[in-house]
């Protein structure tokens, strides 16, 4: 048996890659072993060696070297037939290739190619399929395996900051209408996950609204001085773990004394048992509710 270290020199690819492949597309399971690290055999070697290969000399992409060898054994002249019938079956799946690819090269912390593989994807779709489609799911899948330790922290912070970086841009590009509210969206301290506050912020950006992005982590007692300083009329916030939602709830409150107009909008998985006393301002997460609430609360108010 032999550890990652071992064979990432044996092959020359790097360890990470391994593991990626490992975890995106289940071709080699190595035991653990005593202290949990993975032990790979002499078959899977060969499995990371004939993969390693057909990328070198047929040039094909991992995605479509992982569906031959599910095949099982091919002559080597069909392998182009094979590859052709490959590109038919993405043909119905139409994200996935870009999100694999997009996938390695955020796994492998390669800033540029991952920049491309997105300017490619805005290329070929509206705005709101690569956000909802291929780079949200992508965040989704890297927090999950960061969660189950198989990307570091180092990989999953890296790519959450440049999908972030993209995501930015967008808020900038989009007009902003001055007579409709203006908008603070955040997670109170805390709350890490603000891939959800994203989408909202973008859906409310794509209307004309403006948005001050405050982002994940956000102490609320500071926020009253700016709902005056900057004329804020709705606050958006995220919530996924529920335990933060008492103090929330009664700065909530406490707002809704000061500053009886100001509109809320909550949602995330933390609310969904949530108190009465808020409970009204959540929204699910379908994207034609969002509009239900732009219409009433939103419209009505201007
Ligand atoms: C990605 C992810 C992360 C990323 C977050 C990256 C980021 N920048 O956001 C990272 C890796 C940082 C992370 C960390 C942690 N995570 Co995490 N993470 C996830 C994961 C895999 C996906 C969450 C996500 O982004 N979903 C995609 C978004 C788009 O969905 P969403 O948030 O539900 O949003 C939708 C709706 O809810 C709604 N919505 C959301 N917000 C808002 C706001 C408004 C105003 C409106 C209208 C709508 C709306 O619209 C969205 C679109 O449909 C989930 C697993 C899961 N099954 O959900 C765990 C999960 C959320 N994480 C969890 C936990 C516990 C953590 C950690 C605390 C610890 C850990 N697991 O080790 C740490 C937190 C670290 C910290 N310092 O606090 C738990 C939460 C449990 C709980 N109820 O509290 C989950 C459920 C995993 C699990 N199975 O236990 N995580």
């Amino acid at each position: 048996m032999y550890s990652i270290k071992k064979v990432s020199e044996m092959l020359s690819i790097p360890a990470v890659t391994i593991r990626a492949w490992e975890t995106r597309y289940q071709i080699v399971a190595p035991i653990r072993g005593a202290g949990g690290h993975r032990l790979y055999s002499d078959t899977d070697i060969n499995t990371l060696k004939w993969i390693k290969i057909q990328m070198e000399e047929n040039k094909v992409k991992v995605s479509e070297a992982v569906w031959l060898l599910k095949q099982g054994p091919i002559e080597e002249q069909s392998i182009e037939e094979t590859i052709e019938k490959f590109a038919m079956t993405q043909f119905r799946k139409p994200y996935e290739d870009l999100m694999d690819k997009l996938y390695e090269q955020l796994v492998d912390l390669n800033t540029f190619q991952s920049h491309e593989t997105i300017d490619l994807a805005f290329a070929l779709y509206h705005y709101d399929e690569v956000f909802h489609h291929i780079l949200v799911p992508v965040l989704y899948r890297m927090g999950e395996e960061w969660e189950r330790g198989d990307i570091t922290a180092a990989q999953e912070h890296f790519s959450t900051q440049l999908i972030m970086q993209r995501f930015t841009q967008f808020f900038r590009i989009l007009p902003i209408y001055s007579y409709l509210p203006k908008v603070i969206a955040l997670c109170p301290e805390g709350e890490h996950h603000h891939m959800g506050l994203m989408l909202f912020s973008l859906f409310m950006r794509k209307k004309g609204m403006e948005v001050i992005y405050l982002g994940p982590n956000t102490p609320l007692n500071d926020l009253y001085q700016l709902i005056e300083m900057k004329q804020i009329s709705v606050v958006a916030v995220s919530v996924t773990d529920p335990e933060l939602l008492e103090t929330l709830e009664n700065w909530i409150e406490e707002c809704q004394e000061q500053y009886p107009e100001l509109i809320f909008v909550l949602g995330g998985t933390g609310f969904q048992h949530c108190s009465s006393r808020i409970s009204s301002y959540v929204q699910p997460d379908d994207q034609k509710q969002w509009e239900q609430w732009y219409k009433t609360e939103i419209e009505i108010a201007i």
